[in-house]
């Protein structure tokens, strides 16, 4: 396999993608609204993190990477995964731990898999991706291909961070790292868990290429992962994409959020990914309000298919209990 692109045949600014963009952030909003409902009438259960206000990074990468690329998410990759064509159905039957999840209802929310399409896991250790990306870097340069692997501000401070840093640049890996810089790490903010001001300075001790984008600009993000799954895919090794962005929810659903004042969360509910890039749509025409509020109705309709199907499927039967145990 190569390097193959995604949306063949579309030119790589035009209306139309930037369209299939905005109705894709859409989807993942429409998606983690409905789940954060359906968590408070206790349809679903377990800890669950939406990455709603990050919709911006999740499908600006998403759209840089090829057909063939892989990607590894985080504890909040709902996002992630449903930007790369992650099936609905399969990812809310999987949170609510039914049979007919995309993990057989093993996983949840933090443990999602779709290796079909080359999604290969979320995971509920912080940073706990970052070295598998590299494994699989080792297998994507043979093929052609890249791999993404989003991580979080807290994330940069664990050990192993560092020494896939050294490795991936040492071993000029095809390695795009995604730094969803939200600002905080559980409750504590950035200042107060780390010293360097931007997570992306990390790289420069080992030499490797680092951008910071607006998180929240769709189009910034777009070119920043653009340019770094080129620089990956020709032999120029990996880069740090920081996304300076926020969580416009709690770090969990049901978080109390005392450890952020209300004026903060307004302030950057005002910076709004989709209605952000909504505007450039509509002031260069390439939407409308119609379009607009049609591309909100398709999503929801869609996540509510999502819904039924999660709701009609069944458990994992009683004796399928030792099935996938390794011993
Ligand atoms: C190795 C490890 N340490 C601690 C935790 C507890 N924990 C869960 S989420 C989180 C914060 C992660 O922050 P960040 O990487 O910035 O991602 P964000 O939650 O902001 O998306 C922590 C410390 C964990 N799950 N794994």
């Amino acid at each position: 396999m190569s390097g193959r692109r995604n949306y063949e045949g579309v030119a790589e600014n035009s209306d139309i993608l930037h369209r299939d963009m905005l109705q894709r952030m859409w989807l993942i909003r429409s998606f983690e609204e409905r789940v954060i409902d359906l968590c408070h009438r206790k349809q679903l259960a377990g800890l669950v993190h939406v990455g709603i206000g990050q919709e911006g990074v999740a499908v600006g990468v998403a759209t840089a990477m090829g057909d063939d690329d892989y990607l590894y998410g985080t504890h909040r990759s709902h996002g992630h995964f449903l930007a790369r064509g992650a099936d609905p159905n399969g990812l809310m039957a999987e949170l609510a731990g039914k049979d007919t999840g995309c993990c057989r209802g093993r996983g949840g929310s933090m443990h999602i898999v779709e290796v079909g399409r080359r999604l290969m896991s979320a995971t509920g250790i912080v940073g706990g991706t970052i070295p598998l990306a590299l494994g699989t870097a080792l297998v994507a340069r043979e093929e052609g291909n890249v791999v993404a692997v989003y991580f979080g501000d807290g994330a940069s401070n664990t050990g192993s961070f560092h020494e896939c840093l050294n490795m991936a640049s040492l071993w000029k890996l095809p390695v795009v790292l995604v730094c969803e810089n939200n600002g905080y790490a559980e409750f504590t903010p950035m200042s107060a868990h780390t010293v360097v001001s931007h997570v992306s300075v990390h790289g420069q001790p080992y030499d490797m290429a680092s951008q910071i984008v607006d998180g929240n600009d769709t189009l910034a993000v777009l070119e920043a992962a653009r340019n770094a799954v080129v620089r990956a895919r020709d032999g120029g090794g990996p880069t740090i994409v920081e996304c300076l962005t926020y969580r416009l929810r709690g770090h969990y659903v049901g978080d109390p959020e005392s450890y952020r004042k209300a004026d903060e969360v307004d302030e950057w509910r005002g910076k709004d990914p989709i209605r952000r890039f909504t505007s450039v749509l509509r002031d260069r025409g390439a939407v409308t309000a119609r379009d607009v509020r049609r591309m909100e109705e398709s999503a929801r309709a869609r996540v509510e298919d999502a819904v039924r199907f999660m709701q009609e499927s069944p458990w994992p039967s009683s004796a399928s209990v030792a099935d996938f145990v390794y011993a």
